[in-house]
């Protein structure tokens, strides 16, 4: 049983060392707020609100998801005695949407939780020890590709996420997918074969990615379905999942072959708990998506990826990738291609904010 006797919003800022230029958003800088909850002992757990400043990913902005945490959720948790951290939860749930917001804090509370019991988070949820994959996701212009593959590689990634539009050189592509046969590429295309002709995707289906994430719209069940019945490459869906009702419908759709966790987009841990919960029923297969993130968030997407369900290599690249310096200690490290889980209580790392 735990009292939450405050909750603290910090916002960070920071530039990428690199903008991520993608169909949707060329994101150059980065802004989210970091969640700290504390019980009547002192203790803390941390979250980070993953929206974005403008709504070019989900409906949610980073000022936005500020206000509903500050004035909305916070009131509704302060002082509540929770016996487990699924309590958050329920006790947002008369607020609509604002998945991210509703993450943040819930996440803070989960580490919170996993502190006072003095075991890390990725035990808390019922993960394994050991490590994380790495994966990292390349997005950008033709003309580097090759030479940003050759750098990720020379990293220690294993799998490789690139970022494709109906625009991309399908012949090109194959050459990089071909000619690194060790790597596992992903292709993320972020909705952007919307309206376009089922040929424009299949073009990308001798290619030999892993999968093919998100080629159409959210809503585009159909023709989700109509691509998976029709490709060899697995599709994978990103932004249409919102909820575990979306999952259940995209099954029922036949839809999709994998999906991608944000807990950020899903509204938290208890929520996807639940979703991994049923892909696992329904053999779908899971990975952890990235959110061009800090180590808060990466830190508990690295619990998340360590549930057995949980079998494909997410967005986990060290925390060099996209900034100077973390807002977590030590920084999240790739070593060999993986990231070693931190054995200290909760999300195990400390927070510099
Ligand atoms: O579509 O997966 C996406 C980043 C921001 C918003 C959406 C997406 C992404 C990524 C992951 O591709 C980047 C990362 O954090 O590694
Ligand atoms: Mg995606």
């Amino acid at each position: 049983m735990a009292v939450i006797a405050g909750i603290e919003f910090h916002k960070v800022k920071q530039p990428l060392k690199q903008p991520f230029i993608t169909v949707l958003q060329k994101v150059e800088q980065r802004e989210v707020t970091v969640v700290i909850v504390r019980d009547l002992e002192g203790r803390e757990g941390y979250g980070e609100c993953v929206a974005f400043d403008t709504p070019w990913y989900t409906e949610e902005t980073v000022t936005g998801s500020r206000f509903v945490m500050e004035q909305v959720l916070a009131p509704l948790l302060i002082d509540e005695q929770l016996e487990h951290p699924a309590e958050a939860a329920r006790l947002f749930s008369t607020v609509k949407g604002n998945h991210m917001a509703k993450a943040a804090i819930e996440m803070a509370v989960w580490d919170l939780f996993a502190k006072r019991q003095g075991v890390p988070l990725y035990e808390f949820v019922g993960g394994i020890s050991g490590s994380i994959p790495a994966g990292v996701v390349v997005a950008g212009k033709s003309d580097d590709l090759s030479e940003n593959v050759s750098v990720a590689i020379g990293s220690g990634y294993r799998r490789i996420k690139l970022k494709i539009s109906p625009d991309s050189d399908a012949a090109l592509l194959k050459k990089l997918v071909t000619s690194n046969p060790e790597i596992s590429f992903y292709a993320d295309a972020n909705g952007s074969f919307s309206g376009r002709a089922l040929k424009e995707l299949l073009a990308f289906d001798q290619v030999g990615f892993a999968l093919i994430e998100q080629p159409y719209g959210e809503q585009q069940w159909d023709a989700h379905r109509i691509a998976r019945s029709n490709m060899a490459t697995p599709i994978c869906l990103d932004e249409s999942i919102h909820s575990l009702e979306d999952v259940k419908r995209m099954v029922k759709k036949q839809a999709v072959d994998i999906i991608v966790l944000k807990m950020g987009r899903l509204g938290g841990w208890t929520e996807t708990l639940k979703v991994v919960d049923f892909c696992k029923n329904e053999q779908i297969e899971m990975w952890v998506g990235g959110m061009i993130e800090f180590g808060v968030s990466k830190a508990h997407n690295l619990a998340l990826a360590s549930l057995p369900e949980v079998k494909l290599t997410g967005d986990f690249s060290d925390s060099n990738h996209f900034w100077r310096t973390d807002i977590v200690s030590p920084e999240i490290r790739v070593e060999n291609g993986e990231i070693k889980l931190s054995a200290s209580p909760g999300i195990g790392y400390e927070l510099k904010v």
